[in-house]
């Protein structure tokens, strides 16, 4: 792996290479003159990166004769930090300090042929939205919102897998940094202890022609730490956060963006295979539990039997009929 990271067709980042530089030698001091040579670029270019860097709350101490050292408690989400980490290939990492939606930019991204794997991670989304419209709360610097863009061979049918991958690869993410047990809500939200830390969007746009998928965004949020000001009213209830501010785990959210692409890809690379499926299940927080089916019609009382190959879930309903869910919402019912 190279020092930059950049875009493809984009010129090198100098910011990315200086914080490279930086977070390589971390906790060692290196001269702006030993920077510049290394870059290629004058002392002032260098200086001038340092001085964004600090800006976007890098905790940068520069010492008169010895240079410039990055302090090791940083907490910043960045694309060196993420690739430190990483065992599969990701042609590009872009981090965002704010934005509106990671998936808006990365569709831009999509259009203009960005490759299968790059992506984009924002450490705030002004707009950040969940399936059909809804909202989902992304506040500063304490998710993770990071969307994934993929250009899979599939059929429309089968696009739901790129989600299960996902989940199961969240879930497994969360256990190895956490050691927090996580359960998947199908289709497509993580849980800890009974309350929702992470969410999953996949938008596809699909080639009528071929009845396939052109490319997809994987959208994945993460609530990693309790937000500031707690989390709104109207989610406060089944809403929860991996850690608390406090707790200093040093490069967690790097490495938890790391772990979630490396285990991703390779679930996705074997997108075909039963061992997702058990998985899948094994995680599952609704089977054998009574639920409640909500739809436009109103709402239906069932209980979840099973997950089938083609991730519906198969539900009992009260009248003795049993019904395959491709997609929608359930709830788990409280039984008394
Ligand atoms: C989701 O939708 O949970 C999918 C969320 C995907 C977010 C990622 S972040 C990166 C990428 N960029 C985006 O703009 N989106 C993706 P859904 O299953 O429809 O759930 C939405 C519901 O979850 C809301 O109506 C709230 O009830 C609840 N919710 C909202 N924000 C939440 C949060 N931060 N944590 C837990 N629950 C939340």
């Amino acid at each position: 792996m190279s020092g930059f990271q950049s875009d493809k067709g984009m010129q090198p980042n100098l910011k990315e290479g200086v914080l490279a530089l930086l977070e390589n030698g971390k906790g060692q001091d290196i001269s702006g003159s030993e920077m510049a040579e290394r870059l290629h670029v004058s002392r002032n270019a260098i200086w001038k990166a340092i001085k964004q860097l600090k800006e976007e709350g890098y905790q940068i101490e520069a010492a008169t004769n010895r240079g410039y050292c990055l302090h090791s408690d940083n907490n910043i989400v960045s694309a060196q930090g993420i690739y430190k980490y990483l065992t599969v290939d990701i042609p590009g990492i872009e981090v965002h300090k704010t934005t509106v939606s990671t998936n808006t930019i990365l569709r831009e991204k999509a259009e203009e042929n960005s490759p299968e794997g790059t992506v984009v991670i924002a450490e705030e989304q002004t707009g950040g939205r969940g399936r059909m419209g809804r909202v989902f709360f992304s506040p500063a610097e304490t998710g993770l919102y990071m969307s994934i863009l993929l250009r899979p061979q599939l059929a429309v049918s089968e696009a739901l897998n790129i989600t299960t991958c996902a989940a199961v690869a969240v879930a497994e993410a969360i256990e190895m940094n956490t050691g927090i047990e996580a359960q998947i809500k199908w289709v497509n939200d993580i849980y800890c202890g009974n309350k929702k830390v992470c969410g999953i969007l996949t938008e596809a746009s699909f080639d009528m022609e071929n009845m396939g998928i052109n490319y997809a965004i994987l959208g994945i949020g993460i609530n990693v730490f309790q937000p500031r000001n707690a989390f709104p009213d109207e989610i406060r209830d089944v809403a929860d956060a991996l850690l608390n501010k406090e707790d200093n785990h040093e490069d967690f959210r790097n490495r938890l963006a790391a772990q979630v692409l490396n285990r991703f890809m390779k679930y996705y690379d074997n997108i075909n295979d039963r061992k997702l499926l058990e998985e899948y299940k094994r995680r599952s927080l609704l089977l054998g539990r009574e639920i409640n089916i909500l739809s436009k019609e109103g709402t239906q009382k069932a209980t979840a039997l099973d997950i089938d190959e083609q991730f519906r879930l198969k539900v009992l309903m009260q009248d003795g009929t049993t019904k395959f869910l491709s997609s929608g919402e359930v709830s788990v019912r409280s039984v008394t």
